[in-house]
């Protein structure tokens, strides 16, 4: 091997190892822990209109929800029954168990709220960010 063959053999290897990380782009299949008060990962990228698998686990002392609003809309000062129906989708988990749910992502791309709807735990900064990428 030449120089540029062992450079050229590093930078593709690089490659995979970041394609094989999830770090390039949406992926459909997420994996989002959940726990007093915040969701883990923050930020989930996912492509427009694609089934999604979604593997939630409740790390807390109490019951959480994953809710997804929809597109253009958001919660205000907490989620109320005036926010029921501006959800896209929903999955409530109890504490200590683990769940894998699929749903199809939304088809119009851009940044959706993610946030849990038992009360006061939005206002507790349970929120993430689903952005919806297009295809
Ligand atoms: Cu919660």
């Amino acid at each position: 091997m030449n120089r540029f063959s062992i450079w050229f053999a590093i930078l593709l290897g690089l490659a995979f190892a970041l394609t094989a990380c999830g770090m390039a782009g949406p992926s459909t299949h997420l994996k989002v822990d959940m726990m007093e008060f915040m969701f883990n990962p923050t930020n989930l990228t996912v492509p427009a209109g694609q089934e999604i698998t979604l593997e939630l686990t409740n790390t807390g002392a109490v019951v959480h929800d994953f809710i997804i609003m929809k597109y253009g809309t958001s919660v205000g000062d907490d989620f109320g029954d005036e926010d029921v129906p501006n959800i896209y989708w929903k999955a409530e988990l109890e504490p200590g168990t683990s769940a894998t749910y699929t749903f199809t992502a939304p088809s119009e791309p851009g940044d959706y709220q993610v946030i849990c709807g038992v009360q006061g735990h939005y206002q507790a900064g349970m929120v993430a960010d689903l952005t919806v990428v297009a295809q």
